[in-house]
């Protein structure tokens, strides 16, 4: 259940005053199990956004947190997969940094892998968060992992989003008897 909390978006990385993004309620997420894989290309930027979503995860009470990595964001999904297939998760996070190049594989596996994590999601009900940056450049990837000081960690972000939709799930599931 969500706590009193005044209503505050997360600050926009560029730092414009925006009514984009998430306000970060605090939820109880004592007793889930969440399993986060991450890539490890692009690590400075992704070992921020683990780091992010970690201290999220804590600040909601949640202590069983598993890490897994792979190689690049290309292998997430499968890897996903596989820790669900295992049935000791409630949810997911899945974090990785695509950095635009001058060949078209920022295309084809951003494509890719926002397709399979998807696919997980309603495959197997559970909440599978889609922690991939999708950026244009270096810069852009750090504002929004937080690092050097700069921009938001949006690592929280998701943090706080698998816990919700955790919440969401099991009170659902528990009226269906599943
Ligand atoms: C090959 C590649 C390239 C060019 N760029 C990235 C990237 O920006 N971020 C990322 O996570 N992974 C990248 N990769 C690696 C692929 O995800 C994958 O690991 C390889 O194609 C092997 O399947």
């Amino acid at each position: 259940m969500a706590t009193k909390r005044k209503i505050e978006n997360a600050p926009n990385p560029d730092g414009a005053k925006t009514i984009r993004g998430l306000d970060l309620p605090t939820y109880d997420g004592a007793g889930l199990r969440i399993g986060i894989v991450s890539a490890r290309w692009n690590s400075v930027v992704c070992e921020s956004l683990v780091a992010g979503a970690v201290e999220a995860l804590k600040s909601c009470n949640v202590t069983d947190i598993t890490m897994e990595y792979v190689a690049g964001s290309y292998e997430i999904p499968q890897a996903a997969q596989v820790l669900l297939q295992s049935g000791k998760f409630d949810g997911l996070i899945c974090i990785g940094c695509l950095i635009k190049g001058g060949t078209m594989h920022f295309e084809y596996i951003s494509e890719a892998v926002t397709q399979g994590i998807m696919r997980l999601n309603l495959d197997y009900k559970l909440p599978v968060i889609y922690g991939i940056l999708g950026c244009l450049n270096e810069e852009q990837a750090k504002e929004r992992a937080g690092v050097d000081g700069a921009g938001h960690n949006s690592g929280k972000d998701w943090g706080i989003t698998v816990v919700e939709s955790c919440l969401l799930t099991k009170k659902y599931q528990k009226v269906l008897g599943s």
